[in-house]
């Protein structure tokens, strides 16, 4: 009874919301690489699609939900080092394999989590450089940091931002979240955001960084919308997929 109540009440404030006007990252601010080397644009014929994080030299985290389209890497690039897409100072890197999570249900979207290996190793510098993994889950009202390039409408055919873009979003109870959505989160997802919406991750951010402490806590996966009431940002618990990121980053290529 009291979960019908609140969907009808969760669906009329999403119906309201459907109305307002979508941003990037939304409700952020333009940011130099230098602020966020760890940030990486993934890239399809030179074509940004989805951000990511440098583990090290040789390899990138990102969604596995970025990587499920492909057949092989043929055109698969990354761009690292670079604040706006259209620069060309950045390092730019071809993707020899991709290894998503093997227990990736893109029904659920569970286990959202791929590693990228690089052609040739990065040249760290101050604008490119790695983030370590957060090993314990970020807590409930955390002020995380997510960054991207994301597109300017939910559901594709938008713009992406030229500038890269950051901003702060207040980590949810995990239990309030998965009410927002219908009780669909696993134990991988958290929500950042606010219940008012306004501060959030969209399309073309996915796959990139979420940096609490200077670590990467979490990884850019799904929303209802962006930026919508009653549905913050849902992002991959870093720490509930340590093990898989490090075992795919320690074989070779
Ligand atoms: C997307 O479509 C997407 N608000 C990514 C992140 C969020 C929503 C949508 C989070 O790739």
């Amino acid at each position: 009874m009291w979960l019908f109540l609140f969907s009808t009440l969760l669906c009329s404030l999403v119906y309201l919301s459907e109305t307002r006007e979508e941003g990037k990252i939304i409700g952020g601010n333009p940011v130099p690489i230098s602020e966020v080397p760890y940030q990486i644009s993934f890239r399809y014929h030179n074509q940004h699609f989805c951000g990511g994080s440098i583990y090290n030299d040789q390899s990138i985290v990102t969604a596995a939900h970025c990587v499920e389209g492909f057949r092989n890497v043929n055109g698969l690039s990354i761009v690292a080092g670079q604040t706006k897409l259209s620069d060309t100072n950045g390092q730019k890197i071809a993707v020899t394999k991709m290894t998503p999570h093997p227990e990736y249900d893109a029904e659920t979207v569970d286990y959202d989590v791929a590693v990228l290996h690089l052609a040739q190793p990065l040249v760290f510098n101050e604008n490119v450089s790695a983030i370590e993994l957060s090993t314990t889950p970020v807590r409930s009202r955390s002020m995380a940091y997510v960054t991207g390039w994301g597109t300017t409408k939910q559901g594709g055919g938008g713009e992406v931002s030229d500038h890269l873009l950051g901003v702060d979003v207040r980590v949810q109870s995990w239990y309030a979240c998965q009410l927002q959505y219908f009780l669909k989160l696993t134990s991988r997802m958290f929500c950042a955001g606010n219940f008012f919406g306004g501060q959030d991750s969209c399309q073309g951010d996915s796959g990139g960084p979420v940096k609490f402490e200077n670590k990467l806590v979490g990884i850019v996966s799904f929303g209802r919308g962006c930026g919508d009431v009653a549905s913050p940002g849902v992002y991959t618990q870093v720490s509930s997929v340590i093990e898989f990121i490090k075992n795919a980053t320690n074989t070779s290529p």
